[in-house]
């Protein structure tokens, strides 16, 4: 019988201006406020995703970094794939070879099951953007599978949203923005490229694993407390992160990296408030997270104006952004009181590891 398989990869992108927090009302994984990331489009920052549709196949199933999950349960993300493969199927249209040649119907595509292996080059779940990147190459394969063509631009990101909040932002490379939307139907709710990659090719990441394990409290969950519970996340999204996004994307137009980096390193900053701010509290900056803040502010003064710029997500591991030509020297200097470790990453479990530069 017919098999098609499609293989993809999608990379994983970092907020500068952060999302935090589900607007419950609207449903459909839609953000109490727009966000921003720029995507970090590395080969050995990615997700890679195969998938197989085969009328063989008798349930949806899939391997994560080399380990079968849940499709049919209520888990969280079994339910998030299901919800992506059913959008998905949905747009589905005939299959057709080189010369047009109708080879599988959209019916009979969609009515095959799958078999999902996805794997990422970087640490899962530990704040590292990791099912931004994840979700985001499911929904690019599934379309490349089902050949799907977007009816609207940004529509393909509108799914990955459903999967995960900032997988919307990894379909696009370069400066991405997430709208939030205000449709009902939240088919609004999607990523825009701003600026793509080529707009500022001199911007660099450098990634401190600070811990390469998984974090304690899962963002979804995170974020649900917090807006339950914070006020400064409630005063964050109505009166912040408006104006503050629309000085981050003039900055990033620019290419004025002072005005990018400290708009970053203070959106960082109140993202992590808002982590404090909420009953429990929630840490995920931990001291080693916190002296690599310090250096990074040693290193602007030290230089008298602003060439690096740290951010951090759900988890302890900094993502610190600088210009190439910068580059080297804030390799050095964090090196100096971050040696790397001389093998693996797990070993070095709250010591930082450079990853990538
Ligand atoms: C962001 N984070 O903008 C923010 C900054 C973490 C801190 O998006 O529930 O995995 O799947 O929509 O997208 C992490 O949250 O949450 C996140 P879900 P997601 O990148």
């Amino acid at each position: 019988m017919p098999m098609f398989i499609e293989t993809c990869t999608a990379p994983t992108n970092i907020a500068v201006i952060k999302y935090w927090g589900k607007d419950e009302a609207r449903g459909l994984n839609t953000p109490i406020n727009s966000s921003a990331s720029v995507t970090l489009d590395q080969d050995d920052l990615c997700a890679m995703t195969s998938i197989a549709a085969s009328s063989d196949f008798v349930a949806d199933r899939l391997w994560l970094n080399g380990k079968e999950e849940d499709t049919a349960g209520n888990g969280t993300h079994a339910k998030r794939l299901r919800k992506c493969l059913a959008e998905m199927r949905g747009l589905a249209r005939d299959r057709v070879d080189a010369s047009g040649a109708v080879v599988c119907t959209a019916t009979e595509l969609a009515s095959y099951k799958v078999h999902v292996v996805s794997r990422n080059t970087f640490p899962t779940a530990a704040g590292l953007a990791s099912s931004a990147a994840g979700y985001a190459c499911l929904v690019h394969t599934l379309a490349k599978l089902y050949n799907v063509e977007e009816a609207y631009e940004g529509q393909l990101s509108t799914i990955a949203r459903q999967g995960s909040g900032s997988a919307c932002r990894s379909l696009y490379g370069g400066f991405v923005k997430w709208v939030k939307g205000r449709k009902p139907d939240a088919t609004d709710s999607m990523a825009v490229c701003v600026a793509d990659q080529a707009h500022w090719p001199e911007l660099r990441a450098v990634i401190l694993v600070i811990n390469a394990g998984k974090k304690e409290t899962p963002s979804t969950e995170g974020m649900q407390t917090s807006v339950e519970t914070s006020p400064l996340l409630a005063f964050r999204a109505e009166s912040v992160v408006e104006p503050r996004l629309a000085a981050m994307e003039a900055a990033y137009r620019a290419r004025d990296f002072e005005a990018f980096g400290k708009l970053t390193m203070q959106d960082s900053n109140q993202f992590h408030a808002t982590c404090l701010d909420t009953y429990p509290p929630i840490f995920y900056l931990n001291d080693v997270s916190r002296q690599a803040i310090r250096l990074c502010h040693a290193f602007n003064e030290h230089k008298g104006r602003i060439l690096a710029a740290y951010t951090f997500d759900a988890g302890p591991n900094a993502v610190i952004y600088c210009e190439a030509k910068d580059r080297d020297e804030l390799l050095a200097f964090m090196l100096h009181f971050f040696p790397p470790p001389r093998s693996g990453v797990e070993s070095y479990t709250n010591k930082p590891a450079l990853l990538k530069a």
